[in-house]
């Protein structure tokens, strides 16, 4: 059996568990220092009890005749016309709100409508899913220089206000973005979306909208949704999750909204394809976690997404103050969970190492979201406050 040509195309590494082996190695070598982690996006807090309660109530249901069920697989109506209401107004119809179970399952699945034969741009640095993703699809080939062959990397750095360049962007392309980003923490002005919208109509390409961290924006001028702006239902297909909002990392429930206005060149219903993928290679997400997605999304669970978002974000707030005082440029962190902090002249992993042997602390290199991620480095917020607090003192100490 010879393996598929797209897995030797891929990088061995994934950049996560090559961080998560790093400092597994330091903490052998230095089992007396407690390292803190500021790297991976990953949740701390308890879930909340609204929420909990949803997840509780479900299982102890599966328990009895009356509250049983089995597959549901294509997502709870009550759940799908909830997430319709809370996050957009209630414009959509259940049928183009797909549950799922999570984000960056989604974004590997939704290459399935394109192919290999579509060309790919991302925002770089990126969430390593959606350039992995599309090798693993043949859309992108093997490594050439520092980017895979077939992508177009679409820097976005200060030197263009983390705003791409659309004009490397070809005609009929699936486009990557994410906002509020990661892992810059930049999130596009309602303007900047209605730039994004009108080039993606224009060019017949569809936006890939990643608004995973939507809930962490506090500014009642940025847009949570590409949908706030016209035109994006027929470009946008808009990825979210329960993730982070409402702690649900090892839970597992996102949604996808992919409009009935969306369609292919000469009008077939990317709405009816993704059904159909949905339908043969899913199976639906936990009725559990549909309960706790339900219950998150009550008033009270509505009020906990709050709360929690508002523990991270101080935590975001610390860190990018710290770094301030440090004379440390930084972008992000008000109105997203991650702080991404440049270190000019020097190399990402060099910085990612200084920080783990001098103050102990586990980031996540820049590099590792892409060519123009060198130099910078991400912090996450992701963690409890007294760690949070430690790990800034130990940086101004
Ligand atoms: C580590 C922009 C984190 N093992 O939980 P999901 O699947 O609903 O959402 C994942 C996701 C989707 N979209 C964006 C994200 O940033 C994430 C999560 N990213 C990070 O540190 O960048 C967790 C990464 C996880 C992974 O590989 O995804």
């Amino acid at each position: 059996m010879k393996p598929n040509p797209c897995i030797e195309n891929i990088s061995p590494g994934y950049l996560f568990p090559e961080i998560a082996k790093r400092r597994t190695a330091y903490q052998q070598a230095h089992p007396d220092v407690r390292v803190i982690s500021l790297g991976v996006g990953n949740t701390t807090e308890p879930i909340f009890p609204a929420a909990a309660a949803g997840l509780a109530s479900e299982a102890k249901a599966l328990s009895t005749p009356d509250g049983y069920s089995g597959y549901q697989d294509e997502g709870r109506e009550d759940l799908r016309q909830r997430i319709s209401e809370v996050f957009y107004g209630g414009k959509f119809h259940i049928d183009e709100v797909f549950i799922s179970d999570g984000a960056k399952c989604d974004v590997g699945r939704l290459q399935l409508l394109f192919g290999r034969g579509v060309p790919v741009a991302v925002q770089d640095p990126a969430y390593p899913v959606y350039v992995d993703g599309s090798v693993l699809i043949g859309a992108a080939g093997a490594m050439d220089g520092t980017g895979y062959a077939g992508i177009t990397y679409l820097p976005c750095t200060p030197d263009n206000a983390f705003f791409p360049d659309l004009s490397l962007v070809q005609p009929g392309s699936l486009l990557y973005i994410c906002s509020p980003n990661n892992p810059t923490g930049y999130v596009m002005t309602r303007a900047q979306l209605a730039e994004l919208v009108a080039f993606a109509n224009k060019s017949g390409s569809v936006i890939l909208f990643d608004a995973a961290y939507s809930e962490f924006i506090r500014d009642a001028d940025l847009p949570k949704t590409i949908f706030e702006v016209d035109g994006a239902e027929t470009c946008a297909i808009e990825i979210n999750s329960f993730s982070k909002p409402a702690g649900f990392t090892g839970v597992r429930l996102g949604w996808t909204v992919v409009p009935f206005g969306l369609a292919y060149e000469g009008g077939g219903s990317i709405n009816k394809a993704w059904s159909r993928v949905m339908a043969t290679i899913f199976n639906g997400a936990s009725n559990i976690a549909q309960a706790g997605g339900l219950a998150a999304l009550s008033e009270a669970g509505l009020k906990e997404i709050r709360a929690l978002t508002d523990y991270y974000l101080e935590n975001a707030r610390r860190i990018r103050e710290t770094l301030g005082a440090r004379g440390i440029a930084t972008v992000g962190g008000d109105n997203s969970p991650y702080i991404w902090a440049q270190f000019p002249g020097r190399t990402s992993w060099d910085v990612f190492d200084e920080l783990l042997n001098t103050y102990h602390i586990v980031t996540t290199p820049g590099s590792g979201f892409g060519p123009a991620g060198e130099s910078f480095v991400r912090f996450s917020a992701f963690g409890h406050h007294k760690d949070v607090e430690e790990a800034c003192a130990r940086l101004v100490g």
